[in-house]
């Protein structure tokens, strides 16, 4: 008998990979495999609808109705509810809060509560879409702090050092599911033939310093002089480290970083004088990146403090964001304390 498996060495599916890192964990009682794969089935009912935006007037939707009379979601809506209805039944979460709704999502009261608790932004960038510009889904994962019963506030407003899983599922050109539970990150690419996704990043690695950097320099005149004064050194020109830096803005956090993982650089939302704390939500995009981009080796800061060691008071609150490549980031503190002018 021939040696060659079936599959092409590389073909490692999404969830194999996801059943053979619990494996490698002893104790693991398989419950992430159940998370991980109720987030990826969400994350193809709304690719399906994402890729169908462009449609609606061709199919004889009105803004409000669709043809059999239902009334047509936005798909920021459809996409937070379809993530809250994959993932509320599966008896691993206590609660749920996502960055459309005002307050907690609660599991319906017919399914069990289990020890965990999932965030979502669950379509980031969505004013990108009429655009076709890529836009997508950040998720964060936390172990329970109260013992049992429905999850609570406390449940929620964890440190982001404590998550235990978090991910983004990225609406390009192709889509990919991006994720890590503390050991490395790795990104797959669905294939839409068989519609699974297929190890396509392994164990991605940020370079430890890139030459891009985004920002919203629209904003420029509002910045504290610190920041005003990091930028206008990134656009200096020295060519051994690689300044100017090249300018990109995509507008759709998750593509940005997305972006700045493979190719390295720095992502920087600030706070200005019109809104102190920038615009980015700490619980539902700055914390789950901020995970995924240490563990590719990058960092991450509110341009004070890690950003994973800011203790939220609040399910919605915002705070600036750093974050990129480990040296970029070195230098932009540097700036940002003053230590460099
Ligand atoms: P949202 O689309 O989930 O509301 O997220 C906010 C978006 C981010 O994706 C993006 O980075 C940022 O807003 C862009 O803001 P601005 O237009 O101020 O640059
Ligand atoms: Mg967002």
């Amino acid at each position: 008998m021939s040696s060659q498996t079936p599959f092409p060495a590389k073909l490692i599916t999404l969830e194999r990979h996801i059943i053979e890192g619990e494996r490698s964990h002893p104790g693991a009682t398989g419950e992430f495999s159940g998370l991980l794969h109720g987030m990826s089935l969400a994350a193809k009912l709304v690719w399906r609808e994402v890729t169908k935006a462009g449609l609606v007037n061709i199919l004889g939707r009105t803004d409000r109705m669709n043809i059999s009379g239902d009334v047509i979601k936005k798909l920021d809506e459809f996409a937070d509810q379809t993530i809250y209805k994959a993932m509320d039944h599966l008896g691993h979460l206590c609660v749920m809060a996502s960055e459309e709704n005002e307050d907690l999502l609660h599991i319906p009261e017919n399914y069990p509560n289990g020890k965990y608790v999932l965030l979502y932004d669950p379509l980031d960038g969505s004013g990108n879409i009429d655009a076709n510009v890529t836009i997508g889904t950040i998720f964060s994962v936390y172990r329970r702090v109260t013992a049992s019963g429905p999850g609570t506030m406390e449940d929620v407003l964890q440190q982001g050092n404590q998550q235990v899983a978090a991910g983004y599922v990225l609406f390009g050109s192709s889509m990919m599911f991006v994720y890590s539970t503390g050991h490395g990150v790795h990104g797959f690419t669905l294939d839409p033939s068989v519609g699974e996704f297929l190890l396509s990043h392994e164990n991605i690695q940020m370079p430890r310093k890139g030459t891009i950097y985004s920002v919203n320099e629209g904003n420029e005149g509002r910045w504290a002089p610190a920041m005003q004064r990091y930028i206008r050194y990134l656009k200096e020109e020295d060519k051994e480290t690689g300044r100017p830096y090249s300018s990109r803005y995509v507008g759709s956090l998750v593509a940005d970083v997305h972006r700045t993982m493979l190719y390295g650089g720095i992502y920087c939302y600030p706070g200005d004088t019109k809104n102190p704390n920038g615009k980015l939500r700490l619980m539902y995009e700055n914390n789950p990146l901020a995970y995924l981009v240490e563990a590719a080796g990058g960092a991450s800061t509110n341009g004070e403090k890690r950003t994973l060691d800011i203790q939220p008071t609040s399910l919605h609150e915002r705070a600036p964001l750093f974050i990129g490549s480990a040296e970029d980031m070195r230098i932009a503190q540097e700036f940002l304390h003053g230590k460099r002018t």
